[in-house]
């Protein structure tokens, strides 16, 4: 992995409540066809968000709804969800679904799904949540800057009996790149950025915030649904002596079992819900670590644990989740399609470690698209996309079974996300997935191959790219048509 300085902020006192960023949103109503209806407005503004606690300023930030991250939305399995998206930024913007599997015209990629929303207009999205699970929304429109500015939120489908806990709660994690003046570093689509590991910032936050502490009490069981939101970090949490089980993964039903290592690993835009039984005693704490990069772990946030207990041991309460109305790949039959992933920059840890700037003379295969516009770094298939990119690279017959068989054959980690459908991760460097998770997003290591399958049954052109937002804004993207 890449060795990156974190040059924190301050971290003062400040009480994540397990109330932060888990406002409800909508009421439901009845809909035509006898399912019930939540109709919420979000409004896409420029704003403030207090990010760092003070002495700081707080942050000049894009918002939904005056708020980073934007409103949990919350609702029922089987519900209709309706969404009037306000445009009330100097741009355009479209608002995605992220694992959700809409109907091809909601998906909100500009030019693709939908014209984009100008500034002073509006747009309806409106799409039934079959899957239940941890979702989560933000625009697709120069994501790289429109996420990293603040727009996004998490939308939470609860199953009709979701498992016993105590509380089930929202993690939204973010990485910032503030200045001093805790602002915005406004240095978005800078080459070292497009070409390396992605905007990593300096700042992390949960639920828009640098957290001291998360109160916890001695015995409970939380569900804790952690959203990887940032543009290009990687996640992988150790809770410290406590043993996390994973339960889902980016909103999918898997096997109750402890992550490898004991590190809750989520590239961007990955989502992991766990279950944490906190079996620290009363007034003790425990702290919660990232270790993505070596040499570069620091602390997230400590479980602060209150006085008194809830109950001595772990409670006996079932964790399995009821699967999602998900059709299972046919492996023997489902055609094989092959992409690789290319460019980007070669051996750039070793110029790091060196002291020395990238020299770009050590790249992969976009060199003659880096050389004349600097967007063209990332491949997929040996073609960089370039503006409002339309045709497919690929069309699958739907209905019928399909494997992609990716190789990254890059120096960099990308974690691929393709829109409409959940896939099945079922080999990796030709080994089989001991889970064989559903995923939207698969984090693929450098040099590594992972083969994913699904049936194609969303028709339509569906985005494939790489969910580290500055590959995808130079040249990490293509589309899938299911037709
Ligand atoms: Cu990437």
């Amino acid at each position: 992995m890449t060795r990156l300085h974190i040059p924190m902020l301050s971290r003062r006192a400040f009480v994540t409540g397990a109330a932060a960023g888990a406002a409800l949103v909508g009421l439901p109503a009845a809909g035509q066809s006898g399912t019930a209806l939540r109709e919420i407005t979000l409004r896409a503004a420029p704003g403030r968000a207090r990010l760092v606690p003070e002495p700081h300023p707080e942050t000049p930030s894009w918002c939904y709804n005056g708020a980073v991250p934007g409103p949990e939305i919350r609702m029922k399995q089987g519900e209709r969800l309706r969404v009037i998206v306000e445009n009330a930024l100097d741009e355009e913007t479209t608002v995605h679904w992220h694992g959700v599997r809409v109907p091809n015209a909601m998906d909100g990629v500009p030019h693709l799904t939908q014209s984009p929303i100008a500034p002073g207009d509006s747009f309806t999205y409106e799409f039934d949540a079959d899957d239940a699970g941890t979702f989560w929304y933000h625009p697709h429109q120069r994501s790289f800057e429109q996420v990293d500015r603040g727009l996004q939120g998490a939308l939470v489908v609860e199953e009709p009996n979701p498992p016993r806990v105590d509380r089930d709660i929202v993690w939204v994690l973010d990485d910032w790149r503030l200045t001093s003046a805790a602002e915005i570093s406004d240095d978005f689509q800078n080459f070292h950025d497009m070409s390396h590991a992605g905007r990593l910032g300096n700042t992390v936050t949960i639920n828009g915030r640098v957290p001291d502490v998360f109160p916890v009490r001695s015995g409970e069981r939380m569900r804790l649904r952690i959203i990887n939101a940032a543009n290009a970090r990687i996640f992988a949490l150790d809770f410290e002596g406590h043993e996390p089980s994973i339960i889902a993964l980016d909103g999918q039903p898997v096997a109750s079992h402890s992550p490898e290592g004991g590190l809750v690993v989520l590239g961007p835009a990955m989502r992991a819900d766990i279950i944490l039984d906190c079996h620290g005693g009363p007034g003790t704490r425990a702290t919660v670590v990232d270790r993505a990069y070596r040499g570069d772990e620091y602390r997230v946030v400590d479980l602060a644990y209150g006085e008194g207990r809830l109950r001595y041991a772990p409670p006996d309460w079932p964790v399995a989740l009821a699967p999602n109305p998900l059709a299972e790949p046919d492996i023997a039959k489902a055609r094989r399609h092959e992409v690789t992933f290319s460019g980007g920059m070669m051996g750039a840890m070793v110029e790091r470690e060196m002291g020395l700037a990238a020299t770009g003379g050590m790249m992969g295969g976009g060199m003659m698209g880096m050389m004349h516009d600097g967007s063209g770094i990332w491949l997929i298939n040996g073609k960089a996309a370039e503006g409002h990119l339309l045709d497919p690279f690929l069309t699958l017959e739907r209905g019928a079974s399909h494997i992609l068989a990716m190789t990254n054959a890059t120096a960099f980690p990308h974690p691929m996300h393709l829109h409409g459908h959940s896939f099945r991760v079922i080999r990796r460097n030709g080994a089989p997935t001991v889970h064989r998770e559903w995923q939207d997003t698969v984090l693929m290591a450098p040099r590594e191959r992972v083969e994913i399958a699904f049936v194609a049954d969303n028709p339509g052109d569906w985005m494939f790219h790489c969910h580290i937002l500055e590959h995808q804004a130079a040249g990490m993207m293509g589309v899938v048509r299911v037709a």
